[in-house]
């Protein structure tokens, strides 16, 4: 759909009409011919036993779930994402603390505009307040609403950075990314129950032995996770400005420090007045897994994430809890996921979180 002719409000002048047109027609046709690379792609692409779905597809050396349609979005983001300099990118892998940083972000970045009392979290999970752009660039519509946004704009992704647009990584874009990373024993886990949870009935359980498998070769939604890891540390190196790395285990283990972190990076540090008042601490209780597990909202209800997508919110809390691999792997199982991690982050300065 022509852009200039989807808005009402747009006035501007017949000559710059007929520009704005022409501009929206090369976008539609633009649009539709990713649909078609899109389609084109699918049947050429590695095919892997899936978790929560029958397969996953490997792009560019990351698996996807074809049915969640974010490979769709990653190559519809390549080709018609327009990053503003103010955007905040918060990246992880999935079960890494996605729900916990969209919280904090969120209630980081508005404090000035929400009462703690009358607080949006306390009636809209963090996964409806912080939308996803991997499932939000998917057809000229959903894309043209984006844009619409105010500034500055909060999004979440899942996806590697090596699959981001250059035009959002370089440093020129002036967007910055937040990245949390997690034990990948915690996050194995984790995202096992989940995905156990949510499979359809229709196919065959998955083992823990037959996902932990899958996940030691790499083949879990947006893996290999160390890769993914290893794509976001490298950049938060090279431009410690850009990305801002962060810890599930650290956060756990001193919040108000990575809190006051995470508020300097994105430009709204605590003033003194904040911290004598304990605004920080707020924030932290606000967004802690005991408060926002235990709200009416999140308790349950589907959060509807696209057009094929809709998770219980309940599945987003479990435990919260820096460890619980102890309770489900075996140590053979612990010690092949360490020698991994050994393997794959020697030389790189990073060691996860225990
Ligand atoms: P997603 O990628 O599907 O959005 P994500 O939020 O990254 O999931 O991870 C869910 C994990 O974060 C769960 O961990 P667990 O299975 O080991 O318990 C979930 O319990 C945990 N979690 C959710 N909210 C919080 C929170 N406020 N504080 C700490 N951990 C949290």
């Amino acid at each position: 759909m022509p852009l200039a002719a989807s808005n009402p409000c747009h006035n501007i002048s017949p000559e710059n009409y007929k520009q704005e047109m022409k501009e929206g027609d090369d976008e539609a046709i633009s649009f539709q011919k990713t649909d078609e690379k899109y389609r084109d792609l699918i049947p050429t692409l590695p095919k892997e036993k899936g978790w929560m779905v029958e397969h996953l597809l490997q792009y560019n050396g990351y698996w996807f779930s074809p049915s969640t349609s974010a490979l769709k979005g990653a190559i519809f983001l390549q080709h018609h994402f327009k990053p503003r300099p103010t955007d905040v990118l918060l990246a992880t892998s999935p079960k890494t603390g996605t729900t916990w940083l969209k919280a904090l972000i969120f209630a980081t970045m508005n404090r000035a505009n929400f009462e703690l009392s009358n607080h949006p979290l306390l009636t809209t999970g963090p996964h409806g307040l912080v939308p996803f752009f991997d499932f939000i660039f998917q057809d000229d519509d959903s894309i043209s609403s984006h844009r619409a946004l105010p500034s500055p704009r909060l999004f979440a992704t899942h996806f590697p950075y090596s699959l981001l647009p250059e035009i959002v990584t370089t440093s020129s874009s002036g967007c910055r990314f937040v990245y949390i990373c997690r034990n990948p024993k915690d996050v194995l886990v984790s995202k096992w129950l989940f995905m156990s949870k949510s499979r359809p009935k229709e196919l065959p359980n998955l083992s823990l032995e037959e996902a932990f498998e899958l996940f030691c070769r790499g083949v879990s939604h947006f893996g290999p996770y160390w890769d993914h890891v290893l794509g976001y540390w490298k950049a938060s190196l090279e431009s410690p400005n850009k990305v801002l790395f962060l810890k599930y285990e650290d956060m756990k283990n001193d919040p108000v420090v990575h809190v006051r972190r995470l508020a300097e990076f994105i430009g709204k540090p605590f003033s003194a007045e904040e911290e004598r008042n304990g605004a920080v601490e707020e924030i932290i209780r606000l967004c802690s897994f005991e408060n926002l597990s235990n709200l009416e909202v999140n308790k349950g209800g589907m959060q509807k994430f696209s057009p094929e997508i809709a998770v219980d919110k309940s599945n987003f809390f479990r435990k919260g809890q820096v460890g619980d691999w102890k309770n489900y792997l075996t140590e053979e199982m612990a010690k092949r996921i360490d020698q991994i991690s050994d393997e794959k982050l020697l030389g790189s300065g990073l060691r996860f979180g225990t």
